[in-house]
């Protein structure tokens, strides 16, 4: 039975893949799974129903059968775990490429996402221009960081992994910043993951989707 998934009907992203179904449509691609989208209007994402899937009333979740799952990295690891080629069979290099999947989510997007929001809801308030310079370099001190232990390496740990996958959507954030711009490894990262048919089929039936509730 195919996984249905809930997504925005009308992403606010306008289509970038920046919302949180990418990262789990990218997953079901890499390991071909085929998958169908239950569109969640804005009106209904508080609604019970919704939140009989989302208890935070949010997308993305997942349903399979009698499984359903919210959390996007639950959904990715869940995923990844039940098919093959988004963690390695090497218990130690499992481990590693799941703590790289909780260093996207925890450690390097919560600034990421600060700072986003930041722009979005504060940039109108008089404390905005003095706090973003301590935004920036929160989110500059990770991409640093993130760029030393990349250094020449094309993934984060040996193969393409469900870390990668998560890192690169937590990083496309930045796209709009120019922060990527001062890290060029990074950038190049992003665009190796990019280049991924897998990718490219995720971004692809986001961009088709939003297009078709505009
Ligand atoms: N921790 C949860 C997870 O990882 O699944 C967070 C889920 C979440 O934040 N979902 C957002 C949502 O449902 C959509 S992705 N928001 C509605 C609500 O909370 O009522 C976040 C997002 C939204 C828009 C953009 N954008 O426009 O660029 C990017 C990311």
């Amino acid at each position: 039975m195919a996984a249905t998934i809930t997504a925005f009907d009308h992403s606010p992203d306008r289509g970038r893949g920046l919302a949180r179904d990418m990262r789990v449509r990218w997953a079901l691609e890499e390991v071909g799974q085929p998958y169908t989208v239950l569109s969640v209007p804005w009106a209904a994402m508080k609604h019970p129903d919704h939140r009989a899937r989302n208890p935070f009333g949010q997308i993305p979740t997942f349903h399979e059968g009698d499984l359903a799952l919210f959390e996007s990295g639950a959904i990715v690891l869940h995923i990844a775990e039940r098919h093959g080629g988004l963690l390695p069979d090497d218990a130690s290099a499992r481990a590693r490429a799941i703590a790289w999947m909780f260093a996207a989510l925890n450690t390097v997007e919560p600034p990421v996402v600060e700072l986003s929001m930041a722009f979005l809801v504060e940039r109108d308030q008089p404390w905005y221009e003095a706090r973003r310079p301590m935004l920036v370099e929160r989110v500059q001190a990770r991409l640093r960081e993130l760029s030393d232990h990349l250094g020449n390496a094309d993934w984060l740990d040996g193969a393409f992994s469900a870390g990668d996958l998560l890192m690169v959507t937590v990083l496309r954030r930045l796209g709009s910043t120019g922060l990527l711009d001062g890290y060029p490894t990074l950038a190049a990262y992003i665009a190796r993951a990019e280049a991924r048919p897998a990718y490219a089929r995720a971004f692809a039936a986001q961009l088709a989707a939003f297009n078709a509730a505009s």
